[in-house]
């Protein structure tokens, strides 16, 4: 029970736990006896161990982390405490930022044990959703107030330095987390490494010349020395799309067990540089063998597509399938994945531009607050402040492009993937996506600056 030493879960343990626990009993309307609760797990990430626990008058879910990495197996040592500083974000995100994120209902440090809302069905992982074809019509005003809020009010535009350094102090123990993304995402995709891994044979050649590439190097050291040094508010660390609950209302950011003080294009850039991957991922799901039948896309949709016309895409491979197809169920599927790939463009340009409105919007409502970075007393004058406000943005821009740009060559270079291209059965196609996806992140990392605007780099995108 709570309090006794580290034991790792089963079943069995969990429900003394739960019986031994007021809050969990609470949470579970106090039906916790015999018979009353079912437990699945349910962890689909790399790092921990998920249970979804069901009373007849509650539900909880408990995350707990062992002191290794899940996907590698306890060869991969990893500090438990990780759980203490998910919980900590989690708490101080949620504050901040409550309607996006789950409550803590429970937090047991020696058990690296928590217990959180359940984010009940028709929830479902972003990602998947995204794999799946389905638009999320509030996604971007959601991910931006929750960036705005939690970037905002976390940084110096909003706290003073004694504040800042206290936190920046306390979450610096959250270093073996740190290190981790300093290897797996900085380090590891520009190196042979025991732990790389890509589309072989095919993507061979383009994981070899990820190594040779000396701008790209130079690229990811800049990167990584801010990754390790600019302490300017407490990011989520992780915020990829399995890090997104959803359904058509709701969007619920969870797993911030990689939060500290770093800097805030990090976050940004993993949420934008996810949505690219989920870009070119489709290209993959566009046949009619898969599972992703045209049918359940027009319900995704809510609109019924009438095919009148045979039209071409903006790719070859679209062509070739228009005209050896044969049934009108690929067409229109082939038309649907078009139509969506405009709504992911949409959402990256829509999630950029309502968070550059909604954190200026708290900047200039807070500019004579308790933050000290500008202090009002010397940037009182109005053209002053909004030159510092237009060079701040700029710079946040270009890193949240840079760091975007280090998060998707990880996932098709190094060691963690994504579900978005590891479910396109098809090796060779599913390559031609990666590499699509590796040769737009390169051209990203290394030109960032030459972009002033979202909608130049969805244009780009568009032009592909
Ligand atoms: P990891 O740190 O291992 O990546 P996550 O926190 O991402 O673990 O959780 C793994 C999976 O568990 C998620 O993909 C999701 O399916 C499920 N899950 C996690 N938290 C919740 C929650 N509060 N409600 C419902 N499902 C959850
Ligand atoms: C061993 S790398 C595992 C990855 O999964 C986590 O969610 C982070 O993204 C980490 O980089
Ligand atoms: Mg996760
Ligand atoms: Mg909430
Ligand atoms: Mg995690």
């Amino acid at each position: 029970a709570a309090g006794e030493g580290f034991r790792p879960l089963d079943e069995g343990i969990l429900v003394e736990y739960i019986r031994a626990t007021p809050a969990l009993r609470e949470v579970l309307g106090g039906r916790v006896g015999d018979g009353e609760l079912t437990i699945k797990e349910v962890g689909d990430g790399n790092l921990n161990f998920v249970y979804i626990v069901l009373s007849p008058a509650g539900s909880v879910v408990i995350k707990q982390a062992l002191p290794y990495v899940r996907c590698v197996g306890e060869s991969w040592p990893m500090t438990k405490e990780r759980a203490y500083f998910e919980t900590l974000a989690l708490r101080e995100h949620g504050n901040l930022c409550p309607d996006h994120v789950p409550e803590v209902y429970h937090f047991d440090r020696t058990m690296s044990l928590m217990g959180m809302r359940y984010l009940k069905p028709p929830h479902i992982i972003l990602r998947k959703g995204l794999i799946a074809g389905i638009e999320y019509p509030l996604l971007a005003e959601h991910m931006s107030e929750y960036i705005a809020k939690t970037l905002f009010f976390t940084s110096l535009l909003y706290h003073s330095t004694l504040e800042h350094r206290r936190a920046v102090a306390e979450f610096c123990g959250n270093v073996e987390l740190c290190r981790l993304t300093e290897q797996v995402i900085f380090s590891d995709p520009y190196r042979v490494s025991q732990h790389n891994r890509w589309t072989s044979p095919f993507l061979d050649k383009d994981a070899e010349a990820i190594r040779e590439d000396d701008e790209l190097k130079l690229e990811i050291a800049g990167l990584k020395s801010m990754f390790c040094e600019r302490a300017q508010a407490l990011i989520h660390g992780d915020l990829h799309t399995g890090s997104i609950m959803v359904t058509s209302d709701s969007t619920q950011v969870i797993d911030p067990e990689f939060a500290f003080y770093g800097p805030m294009g990090y976050d940004i850039g993993a949420l934008i540089g996810n949505l690219i991957l989920a870009f070119f991922a489709q290209d993959g799901h566009a046949n009619g063998e898969n599972n992703r039948e045209g049918g359940s896309h027009q319900v995704a949709r809510g609109a019924p597509v009438v095919v009148t016309t045979m039209e071409t895409g903006g790719s070859d491979r679209w062509c070739r399938w228009l005209s050896t197809s044969g049934t009108d169920e690929v067409h229109l599927n082939l038309l649907v994945v078009q139509q969506y790939k405009k709504w992911i463009l949409k959402t990256i340009e829509d999630t950029w531009n309502l968070f550059h409105k909604k954190f200026l919007s708290l900047w200039n409502e807070h500019k004579d607050g308790p933050g000290e970075a500008y202090l009002f007393s010397i940037y009182d004058k109005s053209e002053l402040f909004q030159r510092a406000q237009q060079i701040y943005m700029k710079d946040l821009f270009h890193d949240s492009l840079g760091f975007g740009a280090a998060k998707m060559i990880r996932r098709i270079v190094g060691i963690a993937h994504v579900e978005d291209f590891e479910s396109i059965q098809d090796h060779p196609k599913r390559a031609d996506c990666e590499r699509q996806a590796l040769g737009f992140a390169k051209m990203l990392l290394k030109q960032r600056r030459q972009f002033t605007t979202i909608n130049e780099i969805t244009a780009a995108l568009e032009s592909i």
